[in-house]
């Protein structure tokens, strides 16, 4: 982990231009709520998540979705060094707010549907992988703090 190739981080950077950080965040997080809905537990204090189009229309679903594409961009900035960034997030995660490690996993599967969907043409087998190792390496730096 944590070695980028220099085609790696041309089709990260790239494919990270062209997309809406505040669109994908909120499409993503509410697909997460959508189809598994138990990681509703987590937002309880968000207000009302009682079907697909209250979560969809829900303002603090879609500013804590895109809260989480900021962080991710934050990662795309600085390839080289996604652990130490997220240190302090997976003590969050795991100490105030519990969130489990398989839910990190299935929000990065869906980061990674919603990157395709919204950018279909820049989406290449190639750019699918560089993306996968990205989801995997903040994943696992989520998750690394876990005790
Ligand atoms: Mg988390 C807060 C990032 C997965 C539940 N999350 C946050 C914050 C960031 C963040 C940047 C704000 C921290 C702060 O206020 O200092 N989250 C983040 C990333 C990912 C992730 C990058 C994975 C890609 N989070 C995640 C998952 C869940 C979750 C899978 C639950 C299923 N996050 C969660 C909750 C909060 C944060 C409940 C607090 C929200 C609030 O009360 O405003």
């Amino acid at each position: 982990m944590g070695r980028w190739t220099a085609e790696e981080k041309r089709l990260i950077t790239n494919l990270w231009r062209k997309i809406d950080v505040a669109e994908c965040g909120a499409d993503a997080l509410a697909r997460l709520l959508i189809v598994y809905p138990w990681t509703k537990k987590f937002f309880l204090h968000f207000g009302n998540l009682s079907s697909p189009t209250a979560i969809i229309n829900n303002p603090k679903v879609r500013a804590h979705g895109k809260k989480v594409l900021t962080s991710l961009g934050e990662a795309v900035k600085n390839l080289d060094n996604v652990h130490a960034q997220f240190s302090n997030l997976s003590k969050l995660h795991c100490d105030k707010l519990h969130v489990d490690p398989e839910s990190f996993r299935l929000l990065g599967d869906i980061i990674i549907n919603v990157l395709a969907a919204h950018q279909p043409r820049e989406f290449s087998p190639s750019c699918h992988g560089a993306f996968r190792k990205l989801v995997q390496e903040v994943t696992h730096a989520l998750a690394s703090e876990y005790h």
